[in-house]
């Protein structure tokens, strides 16, 4: 482990953390493993993203990874064997998207029904449950939450699509995976929305009838996490303090210029902003420098899509 050994803030029983820590398994790559809170306030977090507050983000020296959509291309740069965009599966970002965008607004509200609620929180007080709530009450409060019983049935629908995608495509060939006889990024995301369901065992009799799906998933898990050691935060923020970001440049044609005041937001959920000095602009990349009193000098990096860029001047 160095200054470069990658960063992940997470923690355990969030979803789109397991996609992050599944990715870093699959790559094989070490990394340092640094916990978040699961609700706010997360300082530590922030002193990273200037606002950003969503799990998981990945630190690499002065340069902090929001979304694991970026997260996944950044981890690619970095280890590009075994690859998570397999040439011959070009669909594979767009079914990722699906799945973090669709199947986790599917599986979520279905999960979060009663019987699993008291699952999920089981022994811990009452007011765990009443804090997480509050929580996510304004968190989420852009998302249409689905009735229990529409989510199910989309649920259905989704695993009876995914158990067909997973059949032989000829007799005697195997699909060890959804696009093809290796992973690709759809499978990590699909496989953290079942994972969260199957950490509910009264509600997780529902993947029960799609046995090859069951077993994909299982395939997928064994990927596990890689080798990580558990990192302090405070020790986090002092990588961060003694490195300096990677220099990154804004294209042209886009009606902005490098040094522009702005500020970067999800557009779907969790919108806290966090604003900066625009360094970087690409094709899917947007990337703030900010000044931070206990992380010193940071670029933070965003994926384009599903987040807005708004000027501040
Ligand atoms: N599009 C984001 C979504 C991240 C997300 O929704 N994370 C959830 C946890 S699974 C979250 O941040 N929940 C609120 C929190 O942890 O404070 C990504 O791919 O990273």
């Amino acid at each position: 482990m160095n200054a470069t050994t990658p960063v992940l803030h997470h923690y355990a029983t969030s979803p789109f953390a397991e996609k992050a820590r599944l990715m870093l398994g699959f790559k094989g790559l070490d990394w340092q493993s640094v916990r978040m809170p699961a609700i706010m306030p997360k300082p530590d977090l922030l002193a990273l993203t200037g606002g950003y507050r969503r799990a998981p983000v990945l630190q690499i020296g002065a340069d902090v990874y929001c979304d694991t959509a970026l997260i996944a291309r950044v981890l690619e740069a970095l280890r590009p064997g075994p690859t998570l965009f397999p040439a011959s599966a070009p669909l594979a970002p767009v079914l990722a998207q699906w799945a973090d965008s669709t199947l986790f607004w599917i599986a979520i509200p279905y999960t979060m029904q009663p019987a699993g609620i008291a699952a999920l929180f089981a022994g811990q007080p009452p007011e765990a449950l009443q804090a997480f709530a509050a929580d996510r009450k304004p968190f989420s409060a852009s998302v249409r939450r689905l009735p229990l019983a529409e989510a199910t049935l989309q649920l259905q629908a989704a695993l009876a699509t995914l158990e067909a995608q997973l059949a032989e495509p000829q007799p005697g060939q195997r699909r060890g995976y959804l696009l093809g006889d290796e992973p690709s990024v759809a499978d990590f995301s699909v496989a953290h929305c079942l994972w969260f369901i199957r950490r509910a065992p009264p509600v997780a009799g529902v993947l029960a009838p799609y046995a090859r799906l069951g077993a994909w998933l299982d395939r997928v898990l064994a990927i596990g996490h890689g080798r990580s050691q558990p990192l302090p935060a405070d020790e986090a923020l002092a990588i961060a303090r003694a490195a300096v970001p990677q220099a990154a440049d804004v294209m042209s044609g886009q009606g902005l210029a490098a040094g522009q005041r702005v500020s970067v937001a999800a557009a779907d959920y969790g919108t806290e902003p966090s604003a900066g000095t625009l360094v970087g602009l690409g094709e899917d990349e947007i990337v703030i420098r900010r000044e931070d009193a206990r992380a010193g000098t940071v670029h933070v990096h965003f994926p384009r899509r599903g987040y807005q860029l708004r000027t501040e001047d």
